[in-house]
Formats: C-alpha cells, structure tokens, sequence
C-alpha cells in the first residue's frame, strides 16, 4: 500500500489534532447516525491511555468513540477521495457522516477506503469506533473474559498474553488524499544488483485502476539526474555505476511512475527505493556481500503520554542515541511500526527486522517462571487453543504489502516467542512461511524470534528459518545472579545450535536484566546498574567465541510499559535507556564495545 503523499496530481490532508471521545459503558447504544454524545477529547495521533487522568478510561477494555469534522475543498471533490488510518488498534469501524464505510481488524497495519460518495459540501462527520479486545483469534493475543459487575452491568477484560500495556486508540496519523479517477493503485520493486560489475536491474511491477495509453517509469538519483527510464506495468530498468543502500549510508533512488493518457500524465507518485543485496549462505548474513553483524536493540513503540502512539521527535532521538553507540539495527517488536518510522530508517540506513503482531502465541504465558527451569513441554496445549492462522495470514499479507520496498528490511519476523516447540508448531507455521516467502517480491530471508524452552533439543521448526534468533535470559530469569553458570550454559546452547544447523547464522533479538536506573552495588547484585553491565560483558564475551553467531539485539532499548504484574514496577526496567531515555550505565560500554566492532567482517 502506497503512503499519502503530494506529488503533481496529489494531495493530502491531515486529520490529526483534537477529536471528541468517549469509552463506550454499552449502557445506551451509540448511533452513529448523531453527533457522538462525547465531553472528553483525546489527541490524535496517540493511545488513549495516558492523556486521561481518569483510571477507568485509561484501564478501559471494550469499545471507544473518536470523532471530528472536516471539510474538503470543493475543486478536489471532483476527485477520488480517500481516507486513510495509519493504524487503529486493535479493531475499527469509520462512519462518514453516520454511515459505515469500512472496518478493519488489526491494530499494526494501515487501511483506506474510498469515500467521495459519503461526502458532503461543507461540514462532514468522521466517527469511529474502536475495539482494544483481544482474544485467541487475535494478534497480539489477550486472554478475553468478561463478568457483570453489582449493577449488572458488563465488564470486559483483557488479559495480556504479553509483556507489553495493551495501549490503544488512533495510534497513527489520519489522512485524506486525492487522486485522480485513473490512479496508481500500488508500486512494488525488486533491485537485483550485480556487484561486480555494479549494476542493477530495477523490476517495477506497477498496479493501476481505470484507464492509461502508458505507464511511465523513471529512475532518479539522489542528485536529481535521471538513471533509467522504461515503458510497461511491468518494467526492468538497468543502473549502470549504480550507488548502493548501504547501513549507516544510505542511498536512496526515486522511480517516478507516471500514468499518462492522451499525451498528458494523469497520475504520478514517487516511490523511494534502495539497491542492495541480502542473502543468507554458509552461516553469514550477507548485505551486498559482506558478512554483516547486527548490532542493536528489540525496542517497542512506547514513550510517554503518547503511549503507543507516533512520536516523531522521540522516533529522531531513537535512532540518533542508536547511531551514538555504534548500533545499526533494530527489531520492530513485537508488532509493524509505523509507516514513518521505517520511511526515517530507510533514509538513515538504520537495518530493520521487521515483525508481525504474532506475539502471545503460547498457551501458558505468565509471569510463573517454573515453566523455564521444567523445560519445554511438547504437550503444551498451545496449538489446540490458538484460533490465529486467518489474523497471522492477514498481518502477513498486510505487513509484506506495506514494507515490501523498503531497503531497511532486511528479513521477516514471522512470530516473537511462539510455542514452536509444542506439537502441531510445525503444521501451523509452514504455510505462514510459504506464504511470506511467495509475497515478498524482493525474497527476503525470514526467521521467528524463539524462546527460551526453544532449544535445539525441543523445537520443532528450526528447519523453516533462515536465521536462529534466540531471545535468551541466562542470568536473568535462570541462574538469577550467577553470571558464571549462566556464561556455560550460554556457550552451550549456542554451540549446539551451530552443530545442528553449521549454515545458519545465529543471533540474539533479546537477552537483558531489569534495572533501575540509579542503583548501584559493590557486590554487583541484580537489578543493579552493575549487574547489567556484567551480564552484557558475560554475553559479549560468548558470542565473539561462536563462529556463526551473527548479531546482538539487546532487549531493551528503553524501558517501557508493561501490563501489571508482581515482576514488574511501573513497567519492564530492562531499557539501556531509560523511557526519558537517558543512560543507564550499561550504555556506555555498549557504546565502546558497538564503536569497535565494524558493521562488515566482524565474523569473517
Ligand atoms: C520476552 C519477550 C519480551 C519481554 C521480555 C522480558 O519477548 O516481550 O518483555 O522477554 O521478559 O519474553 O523482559
């Protein structure tokens, strides 16, 4: 799906600011068809939760009304107007001027509808309502009851089945735009890049609706020049001397796709692109043919007020704090950012791992931690009450449709911490796997993130990977305190996984200790700022002894909210950062470990 942008033929307006809002008691039933009966305003875009000082709004599981007036000049009423949502969690329903014009389930990924039939001249009403339910058919997945309370009146609950606040609400920017009837629907491009003789064969596969004598696709080089031209819905355009996307050096190339009819261009829509090469090939991870090695964070969306909503300016700050202490890479846990944030990493040449919403897709999570020192339990009843196939296949097609052309993606998260050891994983995922790798034009590798029970030993679909990517927590949740044992059994582990698979990079998407910014202790004791460097020291130490292993993503970035529970206080503490994002000590060691390891060649 192509971002709103203005070209020649376009325009866009921004929804974004004060809307009226309401939770939704289910006493009385909301007609959309009259104005929203609403006294609180909420910001948009934003989560709900913390711009109310009211515990039940902020706590509110159920249904929530926003709702706000627009108009649309009257000459780009002749125009198709569509209406776009970044994203709205988990679950929306759009009313334009009281009548429903389209519902989308699925709170990562964006949707629009068409809308110049419901429009009016003058004042219109946008309403929509809003679910954060979340259940076994879902993603991320929630444990769903619901009970009366003494007036008899339901409550909703959602149980997260999750590490991470069930934050909700109209989290990305609302956008109208204009094209023209004959428009460009979608752009999708697969550089295949020839490095030695430095040149690329750009494929642009344009989708179009109504009617065109000619589809035209220009290549332009940051410098405004033209690289290539060609004719055709399906096109190769040749670069010759071509400037790669490299991480941390980012070129970037426009195709300019015009749709001309009668000698005119009719549509035109600008599609940034990056040439470069990823491919996985004898226990490397290869970005225009170097071994590359990740270095960074699993982050969250997650910052204060906004919630789960954009940030632009804390997006900023992220990625220069990263780029200062020598990272290059990050994963979007657990859920597809938005939209900008991956168009800032593509012009930062900030490397991406880009995942799904699948998250909580394990029968048994809590914070019991038994479960880690019993061992994987293949038996684990996962499989039989997970109902999630149809939301992952859809959250597939959707992500992949979204991100298929951005060069900071270099491989798909299909699922974070799913029961891939427990009987029927294989069954379930194999046809996600299929799927993924049919979709994506530019066949990028793809991993799921694995759990700790997930060991060589236990897991069941190792063999649909490309990479091994392990979030583990030796020293942390096992052998709290005891960075010695934990060392052992982390270069065991590994060298089993390296044994089993010799062709597969090995990486690390999470491995951390919560710690609160502040405390210190001669004795190095947990939740200390020294205890976290230790155990970032211990881990270093192993994975420059592991042949294959090829990057470390440090689980947190910052710290972050989290739903409650007696494990953690005000939240998940295992930032580097704080979530004002200053250091915790730990940063900077990273930061002189991370500045001496090069992106390419660290594991030759
Ligand atoms: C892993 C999860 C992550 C958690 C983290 C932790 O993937 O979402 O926040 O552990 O416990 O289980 O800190």
């Amino acid at each position: 799906m192509l971002y709103p942008i203005d070209t020649e033929s376009r325009v866009v307006m921004n929804l974004n600011g004060v809307w009226k809002f309401m939770i939704d008691r289910e006493v009385e039933a909301v007609n959309p068809a009259e104005p929203l009966p609403a006294e609180e305003v909420m910001a948009v875009p934003a989560s709900f939760n913390d711009q109310t000082v009211t515990k039940e709004i902020r706590e509110h599981s159920g249904y929530t009304w926003y709702e706000r007036e627009f108009k649309v000049a009257t000459p780009l009423m002749k125009k198709r107007v569509v209406l776009r949502f970044g994203s709205a969690t988990h679950e929306a329903w759009v009313y334009v001027n009281g009548r429903e014009v389209t519902h989308h389930k699925g709170g990562f990924t964006p949707f629009e509808v068409e809308i110049g039939e419901f429009l009016e001249q003058g004042t219109n009403r946008l309403t929509v309502r809003l679910s954060n339910l979340l259940d076994y058919t879902t993603l991320p997945v929630g444990n769903y009851s619901e009970h009366s309370d003494e007036e008899g009146n339901l409550v909703r609950k959602v149980d997260e089945n999750f590490d991470f606040f069930n934050y909700a609400g109209l989290h990305r920017p609302v956008h109208l735009y204009t094209t023209p009837k004959d428009y460009i629907k979608d752009i999708s491009i697969a550089p295949e890049v020839d490095l030695d003789k430095r040149r690329a064969d750009v494929k642009v596969d344009v989708k179009t609706a109504g009617d065109f004598d000619e589809v035209l696709v220009t290549i332009i080089d940051e410098e405004g020049n033209e690289a290539g031209r060609s004719s055709g819905n399906t096109v190769s355009v040749a670069i010759d001397d071509v400037a790669l996307w490299q991480p941390l050096d980012a070129y970037l190339y426009t195709a300019k796709v015009e749709g001309i009819k009668g000698g005119e261009t009719t549509d035109v829509y600008d599609e940034q692109f990056g040439v470069r090469k990823v491919e996985v090939a004898g226990g490397r991870f290869l970005i225009n043919g170097e071994p590359f090695y990740f270095k960074g964070f699993g982050k969250h969306e997650d910052t204060y007020v906004n919630g789960r909503g954009l940030n632009e300016a804390y997006n900023v700050l992220d990625i220069n704090l990263m780029k200062k202490m020598g990272a290059n890479s990050f994963r979007t846990s657990h859920y597809p950012y938005s939209d900008e944030m991956m168009r800032l990493c593509d012009r930062e040449g900030i490397v991406v791992i880009d995942e799904t919403p699948a998250v909580g897709l394990f029968g048994s999570f809590s914070f019991d931690l038994s479960i880690l020192e019993n061992g994987a339990d293949s038996k684990d009843g996962t499989w039989e009450v997970m109902n999630t196939s149809d939301a992952h296949e859809q959250v597939i097609r959707e992500l992949i449709d979204r991100d298929k052309n951005h060069p900071s993606v270099v491989m798909w998260s299909i699922s974070n911490e799913a029961a891939t050891y427990a009987n029927g994983a294989h069954e379930y995922f194999e046809p996600l796997f299929n799927l993924a790798r049919e979709l994506d034009p530019q066949k990028r590798p793809l991993t799921n993130v694995y759990i700790m029970m997930a060991t060589p030993e236990s897991d069941q679909c190792s063999d649909l990977l490309d990479v091994i990517a392990l979030n583990r927590y030796y020293g942390w949740y096992l052998d709290t305190g005891d960075l010695k044992t934990a060392e052992a059994k982390t270069r065991k582990e590994l060298l089993a996984w390296q044994e089993k698979y010799p062709d597969k990079p090995i990486m690390y998407t999470e491995y951390g200790a919560d710690t609160v910014a502040g405390f210190h202790s001669p004795y190095g004791e947990p939740f200390s700022e020294e205890y976290q460097e230790d155990y970032y020291r211990m881990n270093s130490k192993v994975f420059d002894e592991i042949d294959n292993f090829v990057g470390e993503q440090l689980w947190n970035f910052a710290d972050f909210q989290t739903k409650f529970g007696i494990n953690r206080v005000q939240g998940n503490k295992k930032g580097v950062f704080t979530r004002e994002r200053e250091p915790k000590m730990a940063a900077r060691y990273l930061s002189e470990r991370w500045n001496s390891i090069p992106d390419f060649g660290y594991k030759k």
